[in-house]
């Protein structure tokens, strides 16, 4: 297939990009963080969303050297920021792959080392589908990186199935809300804010941030506040930008 051959040769010829969208602090809109997201730009093609490619990644395990070539960028990228006093979060996706390998901590040393990035502006994003592995490698794992100052969020959080118990067995940091939740809070109707509500509410129980995702009207920021969520992302206030398009939010006075 065309997509999995040019997968191994898209690596080799440097054609991966990474994008990052903000992450913002509703009451104040200062950006906190980037999540870093994949694109394919093939010489004198379209990009390929990573939609089209990242199944098939997983599926054939180029994921993994690909998820290496991420985190090695991200914090390049990051690192160059810090250095021009752009101090924020970066925020990268993890497949569960990554750790079914037992190499995460390793390719998470190696990105820190070469770039010079402190740990705790590295957080690495994780879905529940991880976690209900529940396996000694991933329990051992999300403990190391923490050790060594890296923080962890769930992403697209609501939307598995496991039960609540894996919050209190792996040490997380942020629940990034689902889009799904979000696009319901425009309705107007109390039920459809009734569980943003609830995840801001174990959130705080547990001692954990909350980020809402897809965020894309006016109505939808004033409704997070009123409920208590305090970080939001999505395109009301950015699409994911190049990196050179991200500085730019960056005024000398913010
Ligand atoms: O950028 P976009 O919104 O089109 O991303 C689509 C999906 O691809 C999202 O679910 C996102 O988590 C995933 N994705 C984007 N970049 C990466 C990446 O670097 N690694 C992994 N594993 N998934 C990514
Ligand atoms: O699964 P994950 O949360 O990592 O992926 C984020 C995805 O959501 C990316 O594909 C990104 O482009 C997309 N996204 C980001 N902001 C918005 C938004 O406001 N609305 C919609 N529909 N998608 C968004
Ligand atoms: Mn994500
Ligand atoms: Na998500």
């Amino acid at each position: 297939m065309a997509i999995e051959n040019g997968l191994r040769t898209a690596l080799k010829r440097n054609e991966f990009r990474l994008h990052y969208q903000p992450q913002y602090s509703i009451r104040n809109n200062v950006v906190i963080g980037a999540e870093a997201l994949l694109r394919w730009q093939p010489e004198n093609s379209p990009m390929i969303p990573p939609a089209k490619f990242i199944p098939i990644a997983e599926d054939n395990g180029m994921i993994v050297p690909i998820g290496d070539w991420v985190l090695r960028e991200a914090c390049r990228q990051n690192k160059l920021w810090h250095d021009a006093g752009m101090k924020l979060l970066v925020t990268v996706n993890i497949s569960a792959l990554q750790f079914k390998r037992g190499n995460l901590l390793e390719s998470v040393q190696t990105a820190l080392a070469e770039s010079g990035l402190e740990p705790h502006y590295l957080e690495l994003e994780i879905t529940e589908s991880v976690l209900m592995f529940d396996t000694k490698v991933v329990i051992n794992t999300i403990a190391q990186l923490r050790a060594l100052g890296i923080s962890f969020a769930i992403d697209d959080f609501g939307t598995g199935y496991s039960s609540l118990s894996y919050l209190k067995r792996f040490a997380v940091n942020k629940l990034k809300i689902d889009q799904s939740f979000i696009r319901d809070l425009s309705s107007g109707k109390a039920e459809d804010s009734a569980i943003v509500q609830a995840i801001v509410q174990l959130g705080d129980t547990l001692g954990l941030l909350t980020v809402a995702e897809g965020v894309e009207t006016r109505e939808q920021v004033d409704r997070l506040e009123q409920l208590g969520c305090s970080k939001g992302q999505g395109f009301y206030w950015n699409q994911p930008l190049p990196a050179d398009e991200f500085a730019l939010l960056f005024t000398p006075d913010s």
